[in-house]
């Protein structure tokens, strides 16, 4: 892959839909946040993964979301890959992987931005399950009701989707 170029925005975290007012953080800001929003270390949550983040709950609050905002809706546009999940359900047990070792989160890990989710479910088990771990995150859109969600539905096509 060629070097990034000079004209390259820097990646940026972008919260919408459903807010009273849209949000849009680049890695400095992410790093720049209270330091009771952020979490030093996710192997804590999860012993397989590395890098600090920001709570979801954090950055859902600074939107303050429309009271009809039931759904958040996580794009990857990088592989266009979404998942939707219930707020209720993920708002205090998830974390933005923004760095690992004090740089952005690399691509191989799931960068620039990542959604770790505590106590997910096995694949396909629940609506919060580990395929709602959406690598390359780059918008968190606030849904009322359920948006694009392009996970496996079974198992051939998680299979097709990890053997790619
Ligand atoms: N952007 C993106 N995020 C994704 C996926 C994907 O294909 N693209 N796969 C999901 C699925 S199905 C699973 S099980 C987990 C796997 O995460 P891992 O590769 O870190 O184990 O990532 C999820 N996040
Ligand atoms: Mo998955």
């Amino acid at each position: 892959m060629n070097p990034p170029q000079p004209h390259d925005k820097a990646p940026r975290l972008t919260i919408n839909g459903a807010v009273g007012a849209i949000l849009s953080l680049d890695h400095a800001a992410l790093a720049a946040m209270p330091e009771a929003d952020r979490v030093a270390d996710v192997s804590a949550w999860d012993p397989a993964r590395r890098g600090s983040g920001v709570r979801l709950a954090a950055l859902v609050a600074s939107v303050r979301p429309a009271p009809g905002a039931t759904y958040l809706t996580l794009h990857a546009s990088r592989d266009d890959f979404h998942a939707s999940v219930p707020l209720a359900a993920v708002l205090d047990r998830a974390v933005v992987v923004t760095h690992l070792d004090g740089a952005p989160l690399p691509v191989e890990r799931g960068g620039p931005f990542r959604l770790l989710i505590r106590d997910h479910a096995a694949c396909q088990t629940d609506e919060v399950d580990d395929c709602a771990n959406v690598k390359h995150l780059d918008r968190i859109e606030l849904t009322p009701g359920p948006g694009l969600d392009t996970r496996p539905r079974d198992e051939a096509e998680h299979a097709r989707l990890h053997g790619a």
